[in-house]
């Protein structure tokens, strides 16, 4: 059965995602200061094959033909993060105008090639400098991040579109101070609440520094939502969903757009944690709830909770190992609109990593080519009913460093050789060229988006 075409909105943004550790490389180079991820990578066993960041796709050198790809894709934003330690390598202080120049160029290259540049501040490469000094568990955090937000204000604020403060901050907090398996590693759950709690009031301090600045972009933050199902109708099984709803998803929208935490997942860190509970001013949170011009939304799959151990017989999964699941961006942008509105919301991130080959020049990632159509097929529905959703953008544009996976898990629409530094279109990229240009009307006819949804 062929499918109507769905239209996206004429002034849709298309766009590709990346980050400043997972692509740049050049980590030592220019007066970049070492990052947290530089110092985790060095700690044995933490990072598959001992690899690190440290060349990467060497896009701190091949920028520009990395821009010249994002244009031929007809796209026209790019999702791109700075590199804290690379602008000022000990956090504070001096100014390393080497580093904010790359920024700078970047920035102009964009805007030469007609792509919206899409600045988030923080995609967890924090300045060791500032970890030494406890990072994210330092109050002082606050003002470290208020300060470094004005820096890049002022040298780019007349060119950026959009500012982010922060990607994920359930992952800095989770991954980075209670499980540890990101940087910087450490495994403490009252820490990990109060890392999540500092990045909070950091995100609302920010935003009324750039506001007082007269910030000319817009103005928002991205955080990775799921939709959470029980697996059964136990009373068990719906109490546990509700409670890993409220720790993943409420923990850091409530804070954003109520200025509270959750009550539920606030009493269960109360019980568990006891004596150990880090005294919170709730009173000082109600900051983070800034008025946003946006809310980036990162989806790549839900979560199906059995306290059973029950777990989803024959479902599709990425290289992750995480389920293939497209409604899933239907449900969450209509609950989130219907929870949590707020002028326009941009998707991101979407994307999956797959066992891609390359052989003759050619990547035929059919499966990645079909969880994109059907994303943006269920994207589209909830567009249709009226969700704000502005723009779209594939993680990622290349493949790159995947954090504790190292290179093993390739997430881009371009296929990188890391040896040669040669980078390949994937079918999946072609196919998103193909569909972006007829959604744009940049190309008369794209036989290969004929008929797909
Ligand atoms: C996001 N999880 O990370 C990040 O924003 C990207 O830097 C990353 O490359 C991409 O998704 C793919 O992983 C996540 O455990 C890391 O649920 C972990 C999780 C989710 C997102």
């Amino acid at each position: 059965m062929t499918h109507k075409i769905p239209t996206f909105p004429a002034d849709f943004t298309w766009g590709v995602a990346t980050s400043a550790y997972q692509i740049e490389g050049a980590a030592f180079e220019d007066g970049r200061g070492p990052s947290i991820w530089d110092a985790y990578a060095l700690m044995p066993g933490k990072i598959l094959n001992g690899e690190n960041g440290t060349t990467s796709c060497d896009h701190y050198h091949l920028w520009q033909q990395d821009l010249d790809l994002i244009q031929n894709l007809n796209l026209n934003a790019y999702r791109f993060s700075v590199s804290w330690p690379r602008v000022l390598p000990e956090g504070m202080g001096q100014i390393n105008e080497k580093g904010l120049d790359f920024y700078d160029r970047l920035i102009d290259g964009l805007l030469e090639r007609g792509l919206d540049p899409h600045l988030t501040l923080y995609h967890w490469d924090l300045p060791q400098a500032l970890q030494n000094r406890g990072g994210w568990a330092n109050p002082d955090i606050v003002q470290w991040f208020t300060d470094y937000a004005l820096t890049l204000h002022r040298k780019l604020g007349d060119r950026v579109k959009s500012w982010c403060t922060f990607n994920e901050p359930w992952c800095t907090a989770e991954l980075g101070y209670h499980i540890g398996r990101h940087a910087p590693g450490i495994q403490d759950l009252p820490t990990a609440v109060l890392a999540s709690y500092h990045i909070q009031l950091a995100h609302g301090q920010a935003v009324l520094a750039l506001r007082g600045e007269n910030v000319r972009g817009e103005v928002g933050t991205v955080l990775n939502l799921y939709p959470v199902d029980p697996a059964t109708g136990s009373p068990e099984d719906q109490e546990a969903a509700l409670l890993l709803d409220a720790k993943i998803n409420c923990w850091y929208l409530d804070p954003v757009f109520r200025g509270t935490f959750p009550e539920r997942a606030l009493q269960h860190y109360q019980n568990q944690l006891g004596a150990k509970m880090p005294d919170l001013d709730l009173e000082a949170l109600k900051v983070a709830a800034q008025p946003l011009d946006f809310l980036g939304v990162n989806y790549y799959y839900r979560y199906w909770v059995s306290t059973e151990g029950k777990t989803l017989q024959n479902v599709e999964r990425t290289d992750m190992g995480w389920e293939i699941y497209p409604e899933g961006i239907y449900r969450l942008m209509k609950d989130l609109h219907r929870e949590y509105p707020v002028p326009k919301y941009y998707i991101t991130e979407n994307g999956a990593a797959f066992k891609d080959e390359l052989v003759n020049g050619q990547v035929h990632d059919a499966e990645r080519v079909r969880f994109l159509q059907d994303h943006l097929h269920h994207l589209q529905r909830a567009i249709a009913e009226g969700v704000p959703v502005s723009g779209y953008f594939e993680w990622s544009l290349l493949d790159n460093f995947e954090w504790a996976f190292g290179y093993a898990k390739r997430f881009g629409i371009v296929h990188v050789d890391y040896d040669t530094q040669q980078r390949t279109l994937k079918d999946s990229a072609k196919w998103y060229r193909d569909f972006v240009g007829e959604q744009r009307g940049i190309l008369q006819k794209a036989p290969q988006a004929k008929g797909i949804f």
